[in-house]
């Protein structure tokens, strides 16, 4: 980023600055966003307050824009990027945790035909921060890639993130797939992501629906009984 960009970001007061951010993601300005980052975590702001406001409310806008045509999966990817160049900062702020041992352990993957992750590692990032210890599968993941990660880390909640409605119905698989082996009455599964509702979360038999994330790591604290 040139020096002059620099100066104009410096400039700007909270609200310009956090304007300009949202122009940036969409714009997929990875070491603007980085920069915007910085300055606000300077300038004292929290980085719940940072992720919403400036990042996950950018993503939002270029949804919308993605849904109508007007960016493309490229642009989209570039925005991700940028959105990720800021998450990388508030990361270690936000996993954080003030609990020295692990309250349990946490699977966490997206499943099968689906490639989006930043819902899915913001979930993982906040996790951390009330103290689990977090097991990432990543993204496209089969009901082995499930299966295998309790077998080896024997979790104590199972977490699957879908975004898209093509996906979703994915989870039902790996559940009923639980179920048959008899793991699902031994192992809470949790479902998350933009398109799931409770409705459907109930309809696949999952034990939660975590509608964001700050919300899930509570549930989660709730079901290994850290938060009663
Ligand atoms: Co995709 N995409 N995308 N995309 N994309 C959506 C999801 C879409 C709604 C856009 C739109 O049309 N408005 C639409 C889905 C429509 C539908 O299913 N009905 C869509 C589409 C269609 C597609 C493609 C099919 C486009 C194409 O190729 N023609 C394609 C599919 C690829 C695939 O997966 N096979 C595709 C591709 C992509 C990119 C690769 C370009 C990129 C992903 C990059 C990446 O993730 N690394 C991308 C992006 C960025 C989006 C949008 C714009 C943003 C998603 C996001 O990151 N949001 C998205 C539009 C939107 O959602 N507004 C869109 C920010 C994030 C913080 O929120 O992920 O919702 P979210 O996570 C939240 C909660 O949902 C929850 O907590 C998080 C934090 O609060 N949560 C959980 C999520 N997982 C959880 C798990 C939990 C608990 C809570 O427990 C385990």
């Amino acid at each position: 980023m040139a020096d002059e960009e620099d100066i104009i970001l410096r400039d700007l007061s909270d609200s310009e600055l956090i304007e300009q951010m949202h122009d940036d993601l969409y714009d997929g300005l990875a070491e603007e966003i980085h920069e915007g980052t910085t300055i606000l975590l300077e300038r004292g702001w929290d980085a719940n307050l940072i992720l919403s406001d400036a990042l996950v409310e950018g993503m939002r806008i270029v949804g919308i824009d993605f849904r109508d045509g007007i960016l493309f999966v490229p642009e989209v990817l570039q925005c991700a990027d940028a959105m990720k160049s800021g998450m990388g900062l508030l990361r270690p702020i936000l996993a954080d945790s003030d609990t020295n041992s692990s309250v349990g352990t946490y699977v966490i993957g997206t499943v099968k035909g689906d490639i989006h992750d930043i819902g899915k590692n913001l979930v993982g990032m906040m996790l951390e921060g009330a103290g689990f210890e977090v097991i990432d599968l990543g993204i496209n993941n089969p009901v082995e890639n499930y299966l295998e990660a309790i077998d080896k880390h024997k979790p104590s909640i199972l977490g699957m993130s879908a975004l898209l409605t093509t996906t979703m119905p994915y989870m039902g698989v790996v559940i009923e797939e639980l179920d048959k082996r008899g793991i699902l009455k031994e192992l809470p599964v949790m479902v998350g992501g933009a398109p799931l509702n409770q409705e459907f979360a109930d309809a696949i038999n999952a034990h939660t629906y975590g509608r964001d994330a700050a919300m899930s790591a509570e549930l989660a604290k709730t079901i290994v009984g850290r938060n009663i």
